[in-house]
């Protein structure tokens, strides 16, 4: 199997857990993008009925919206059924690093008031810790001084455990904003980040940090796709 194929599949699993009449949390991001195809699907097919969709980005809007499922918001519905969504890596507890595509602020928000959050992943988001896999636990901070909010994040951790980088557009060079209008830092990591309650916690204290990308204590069912089928674990 492609990971393509791989995130496909631990997708539709996912879309089993969706009974008609829910109200749904719609992930961002390639693997999110095929369980709400999926829905769309079984919607027309009038396997499943009566779902609103809580999308997670203006991304996920629009491709909810062009496969004709209802959409709300948080203010009508502040208590959610079931979200779908991915996972930039996930650690033997089932904590997430998301905000790869910039969305987690909204998925975040929309994720933490879920009866039941459903992570779909590919093999390869697995790591043994946070930040493991190298690549960006991602913080969205506002646009004012972020060069300050940068450093000050860099701060939180011992010298030279923590790279701090603006996200910017690979075609021009301008500052990735995200539906929020803010921007994202890019911390990484060389070690294993540790209490990541207590990490989070200190990125929040500072003003202009908006939100940080790592999920803690909040999937309660991880959904894994290998060359060795499906895994499931729960929280
Ligand atoms: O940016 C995000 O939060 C996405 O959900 C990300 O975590 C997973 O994206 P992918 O399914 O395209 O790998």
């Amino acid at each position: 199997f492609t990971q393509d194929e791989l995130k496909k599949i631990a997708a539709y699993k996912a879309v089993e857990y969706v009974e008609s009449g829910m109200v749904l949390g719609l992930g961002t991001g390639s693997t999110a993008k095929h369980a709400i195809d999926r829905i769309g699907e079984l919607l027309r097919e009038g396997k499943l009925a009566d779902i609103i969709g809580i999308p997670t980005s203006t991304q996920t809007h629009e491709q909810a919206s062009s496969l004709g499922i209802p959409l709300s918001d948080l203010d009508t519905h502040p208590v959610l059924d079931l979200a779908i969504d991915g996972a930039d890596e996930v650690d033997p507890d089932m904590n997430l690093v998301k905000g790869r595509g910039g969305s987690l602020l909204r998925e975040k928000m929309i994720e933490g008031c879920c009866r039941k959050f459903v992570v779909i992943v590919d093999e390869s988001k697995l790591v043994d810790y946070v930040g493991g896999s190298g690549l960006a636990v991602p913080v969205e901070v506002v646009p004012f001084c972020w060069k300050f909010t940068a450093q000050k994040l860099k701060s939180l951790f011992e010298e030279g455990g923590c790279v701090a980088k603006l996200r910017v557009l690979p075609e021009n060079g301008e500052p990735f904003v995200t539906d929020n209008g803010n921007f994202i830092i890019d911390l990484y990591f060389k070690r294993d980040i540790g209490d990541l309650r207590a990490a989070g916690d200190a990125m929040l204290r500072l003003a202009g940090v908006v939100e940080h990308g790592m999920f803690i204590d909040m999937a309660t069912t991880l959904i894994v796709a290998g060359s060795f089928g499906l895994t499931f674990q729960l929280h």
